[in-house]
């Protein structure tokens, strides 16, 4: 039986790890945290996600999958560690790099290495290059490729198995060897590429959707000012049937879309004009958000002489999960707790049940209690509350449309 490596255990190693398990594969997954190792050894987990408790729990049971700080030579290593970003919004390779240089040692003739994490262009290219020049007796004797992930939080387990995947070795013996391997448990179609276009895929297709989103946010500040609903002019312009705009929310959040745009502007900056202006829409909004709220507050100071209560609905990143990474809704909250004097602040985060920088209150409670309620995020608890006109609403997500 072939033995397979992953590398990283987070939100998407650790699923993808125990699918591949579940098929009766022998997996070692590796974490640099003990304490994520020691876990998932008990056949627990250290992440949110429907269904991966029972799905890893019947892997350790059967023995398949075992976690451990410390790569072991396998026949297949897949790269599933974080790619963050630096200072001046530059990818950081460093986690993809340590890895190589630990697996290059015990690298023999016939191993597959492949990428997964999200990378700039040319990545996956430069590892081979590295590991060529460290094992020259491995060139033309090993495969080499990149396969980027694109499953959506809290659907994870499905979305592993039924999507299509983008594979792209360094050469085409790379590519076939890459594809057997998520041909056995992938259903999804799977498409042979180069490793510079997988690579340019994933960034592609999360700027795709940050641009698409940052239209809408575009069209939400003219209709503010134009007076116009924003919700219902989307409505009717989609009624065309070429047009599908997306929402207006916010800002941008997650790991994911307000980021891997970054990974194409930084490297690119003369061409990638309008990915990068969709980043600034993005993050303006957020901005445009707190200040909106801080000036509803002076108003209704001035004009009821006393402070308002401002209830602020919803912490997450989006709706109906409890993350809060790279949040437009936590960073307009936490902007409004350090300008706004003029109001006393409520602040709901119905999926957390309590928080070490945020006092949060009930949702009932806060929204009955408003003079101003603002809606960040169109969690379903919200959208079951019965509006009353006489507050004041700042909607910036809709829930109220
Ligand atoms: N958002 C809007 N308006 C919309 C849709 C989303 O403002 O109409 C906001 C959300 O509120 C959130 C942000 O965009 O703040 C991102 O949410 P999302 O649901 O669009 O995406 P993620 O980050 O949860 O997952 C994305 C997915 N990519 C695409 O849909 C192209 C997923 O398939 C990727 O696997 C994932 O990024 C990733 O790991 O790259």
């Amino acid at each position: 039986m072939k033995e397979i490596c992953f590398v990283g255990l987070g939100y998407i190693g650790l699923p993808t790890a125990a699918v591949v398990a579940s098929k009766g594969n022998k997996i070692l997954g590796v974490d640099i945290n003990l304490n994520v190792v020691e876990t998932i050894n008990k056949g627990e987990i250290h992440i949110v996600e429907p269904g991966l408790k029972e799905l890893v729990k019947d892997v350790i049971d059967q023995g398949f999958l075992k976690a451990s700080t410390k790569i072991k030579e396998s026949d297949y290593y897949i790269i599933v560690v974080p790619t963050p970003f630096k200072g001046n919004h530059e990818p950081d390779i460093s986690f993809i790099e340590t890895v190589t240089k630990e697996i290059i040692p015990i690298l023999k003739k016939g191993d597959t290495f492949i990428i997964e994490s999200t990378s700039p262009v040319g990545t996956t290219e430069r590892m081979a290059e590295y590991i060529f020049s460290k094992r020259p007796d491995l060139l033309n004797e090993i495969y080499i490729a990149y396969c980027p992930e694109r499953v959506l939080p809290g659907n994870v387990l499905h979305e592993l198995v039924y999507n299509d995947r983008v594979i792209g070795g360094i050469n085409n013996k790379s590519t076939e060897k890459a594809f057997e391997f998520y041909e056995s448990f992938v259903e999804g179609d799977l498409h042979r590429t180069n490793a510079r276009t997988a690579e340019m895929c994933k960034l592609t297709e999360n700027s795709s959707r940050d641009s698409q989103i940052a239209f809408a946010n575009e069209l939400s500040l003219i209709c503010d000012k134009a007076n116009i609903n924003v919700w219902e002019l989307i409505n009717l312009a989609n009624k065309h049937p070429r047009v599908n705009i997306l929402k207006p929310g916010c800002g941008v959040g997650g790991h994911c879309i307000a980021v891997d745009p970054y990974f194409i502007s930084s490297e690119f900056p003369l061409e990638a004009k309008m990915i990068s202006t969709a980043r600034e829409i993005n993050n303006y909004k957020a901005f445009w958000c707190a200040e909106k709220i801080n000036n509803t507050a002076l108003e209704f100071q001035l004009h009821n002489g006393k402070k308002p209560k401002i209830s602020i609905m919803g912490l997450a990143f989006k709706p109906d999960i409890d993350d809060l990474r790279e949040s437009p809704a936590k960073y307009i909250t936490q902007k409004v707790m350090q300008s706004c004097n003029n109001a006393d602040l409520m602040i709901v985060e119905p999926n957390i049940e309590k928080h070490n920088v945020f006092k949060l209150t009930d949702y009932t409670f806060a929204y009955k209690e408003a003079d101003i309620v603002v809606f960040l995020v169109a969690h379903k608890e919200f959208k079951s509350l019965k509006i009353d006109e006489s507050k004041i609403i700042l909607d910036f997500c809709g829930i109220s449309k």
